[in-house]
C-alpha cells in the first residue's frame, strides 16, 4: 500500500552549516526522487524478492553512477561529500538500491577509470553512467570471502585472448549485468582485473534466491567455463590485490554514509510513532525507557555524521587512509544496525510489518555488515593500523 514518505533528517549539531548550496540541493534533489520513486514501491519488491529495473533511469538521472567520476567519461564529477549525501539518502529509501549503485559507480566505473585504458573508458564509462549499460564486480568465491587473495579463478594466456576459468559467488547484480569486472589469478598467481560481457561463450550468471536480507536487490553467481576473453579486455594498470581493495574503499567510503541513512529513517520512523502512539494514556514517547532509545539513536546518529563529513573532507582530498574508510563504514554499519533493532521495538507489533520501512533496514543492514568486509575484518583492519601487527593470519 503506497504511503506518504515523511521523512525528515535529523541535524542535531547544524551539520547543514557545514555542506556547501550544491551538497544542500543534491541532497533535495536525491531525497525528492527517492520520496516519489522509491518509497512508494520498494516494500512490494522486497517482499517479492524482485529489483525494481525501472529505477535504473533515473539513478542514472540524478548522478548516482559514478558521481566522482570526470564529467568527460559521463561522470557527475563531484566531491567526495557529495557521493556520500547521495548514497545516504538512496540507502534512507533502501540499502538495495544502494548497493546497485555502490556496485555500478564504485566496484565497476571506478576500476575502468582507475585501472583501464582510454579505449576502455570511451567504450564503457558514458553508457555506464547513463545506466544504457550495467556492471557488476566478482570478487568473492565459494571458498574465499573475507580472503580474496585466495581465489582460485584463473586467466591463462592463449595468444591472441585469455581463457578464463572459475566461479564468483554472491555478486550483486550478477543476474542482469552486461559486463562483469572479474578479478583472477594469471599464471604466475598474480590478481588481474578483466571485463567480461555478458554473451561470451561459457559465462553464466545464476540467481542466488531464498535471501532474508536486501531482497529488492538481485545477487548471483559468476561462472566461467573456458570464457575466451579479447587481450584488449584486460583493465592494464591493475596488478596484485590491491587493484580490487583499492576499489573497495570507493564502496566501502560509500556505505559509510549509506548506512547513516538507514539509521535517520529508522529513527526517524520510531519518533514520529512515538509521539502517535498512546498507551496508558499518553504518548509512549513520554515514557523514560524510549526516550532513553531515541536519545541514543540520534547520539549516535550525530557522532556517525561528525565522522563521515570529515572523511569526506579527507577523502575529497585525497587524505583518507583505507583504515579510516574501514573504521567508518564498520561503526556507520554497526549502529544502523543497533538503531534498526531498538526502533523496531519502539514500534511494538506494528514494527515487524511492512506498513513500516524499520523491519527491511534491519534485515538488509545483516548483508551491510558482512559485505565488503565484515565488521570483524574491519575491525583487524584498525588492529593492524594502530599495532602494527597483522591479526588475520
Ligand atoms: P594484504 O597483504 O594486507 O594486502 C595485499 C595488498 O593490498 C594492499 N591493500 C590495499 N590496497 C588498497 N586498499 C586497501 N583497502 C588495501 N588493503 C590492503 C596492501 O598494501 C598490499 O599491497 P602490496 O603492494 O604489498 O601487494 O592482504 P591480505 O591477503 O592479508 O588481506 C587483507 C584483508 C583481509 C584486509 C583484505 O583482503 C580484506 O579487506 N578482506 C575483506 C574482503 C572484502 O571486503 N570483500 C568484498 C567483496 S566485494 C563486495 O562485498 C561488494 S558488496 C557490494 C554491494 O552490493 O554494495
Ligand atoms: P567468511 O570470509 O567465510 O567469514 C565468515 C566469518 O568468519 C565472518 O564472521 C568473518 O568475520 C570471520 N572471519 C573470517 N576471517 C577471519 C579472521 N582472519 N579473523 C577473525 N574472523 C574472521 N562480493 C563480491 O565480490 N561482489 C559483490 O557484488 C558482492 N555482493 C554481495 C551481496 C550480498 C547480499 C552478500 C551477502 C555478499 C556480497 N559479496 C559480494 C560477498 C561479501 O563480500 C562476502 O560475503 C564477505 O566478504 C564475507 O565473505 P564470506 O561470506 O565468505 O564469509
Amino acid at each position: 500500500m503506497p504511503k506518504t514518505d515523511l521523512f525528515e533528517s535529523p541535524d542535531y549539531y547544524l551539520m547543514d552549516e557545514l555542506l556547501s548550496d550544491e551538497h544542500k540541493l543534491i541532497r533535495q534533489t536525491v531525497r525528492d526522487w527517492v520520496k516519489k520513486e522509491v518509497s512508494p514501491i520498494i516494500e512490494d519488491y522486497a517482499q517479492r524478492a524482485e529489483f525494481p529495473k525501472q529505477l535504473l533511469k533515473g539513478l542514472a538521472e540524478i548522478g548516482a553512477f559514478g558521481p566522482t567520476i570526470p564529467t568527460e567519461y559521463g561522470g557527475a564529477g563531484l566531491d567526495y561529500t557529495a557521493y556520500g549525501i547521495i548514497m545516504q539518502e538512496i540507502e534512507r529509501g533502501d540499502s538495495g538500491i544502494r548497493s546497485t549503485a555502490s556496485v555500478q559507480g564504485s566496484l565497476v566505473m571506478y576500476p575502468i577509470y582507475a585501472y583501464g585504458s582510454e579505449e576502455q573508458k570511451k567504450k564503457y564509462l558514458p553508457k555506464l553512467a547513463s545506466g544504457e549499460m550495467m556492471g557488476c564486480f566478482g570478487l568473492t568465491e565459494p571458498d574465499h570471502g573475507s580472503n580474496p587473495g585466495g581465489m582460485v579463478t584463473n586467466i591463462k594466456d592463449a595468444g591472441d585472448h585469455y581463457v578464463l576459468n572459475g566461479a564468483k559467488m554472491w555478486i550483486s547484480n550478477a543476474p542482469f549485468a552486461d559486463i562483469a569486472v572479474v578479478w583472477a589469478k594469471d599464471e604466475t598467481g598474480k590478481i588481474k582485473g578483466v571485463i567480461v560481457e555478458r554473451g561470451m561463450e561459457g559465462f553464466t550468471t545464476p540467481e542466488t534466491h531464498n535471501k532474508w536480507s536486501l531482497r529488492a536487490s538481485a545477487t548471483g553467481e559468476l561462472v566461467f567455463d573456458h570464457v575466451k576473453v579479447p587481450k584488449e579486455n584486460l583493465l592494464p594498470g591493475a596488478s596484485g590485490l590491491k587493484g580490487p581493495l583499492g576499489c573497495l574503499n570507493q564502496a566501502r567510503y560509500g556505505i559509510a554514509w549509506g548506512a547513516l541513512g538507514a539509521a535517520m529513517d529508522c529513527y526517524d520512523t520510531a519518533l514520529r510513532y512515538s509521539k502517535e502512539r498512546v498507551q496508558f494514556g499518553k504518548p509512549i514517547g513520554g515514557f523514560q525507557l524510549q526516550q532513553k532509545k531515541l536519545a541514543e539513536m540520534i547520539t549516535e546518529i550525530t557522532k556517525g555524521q561528525l565522522l563521515v563529513w570529515r572523511l569526506g573532507t579527507l577523502k575529497s582530498e585525497n587524505r583518507a587512509t583505507a583504515a579510516q574508510i574501514s573504521m567508518a563504514k564498520r561503526n556507520s554499519v554497526e549502529i544502523a544496525l543497533n538503531i534498526a533493532r531498538e526502533a523496531r521495538q519502539m514500534l511494538g507489533g506494528m514494527g515487524i510489518t511492512g506498513e513500516y520501512p524499520i523491519m527491511r533496514h534491519m534485515a538488509n543492514l545483516e548483508s551491510v555488515v558482512t559485505y565488503e568486509g565484515t565488521h570483524d575484518i574491519h575491525l583487524l583492519i584498525t588492529g593492524h593500523d594502530v599495532t602494527g601487527l597483522d591479526a588475520f593470519k
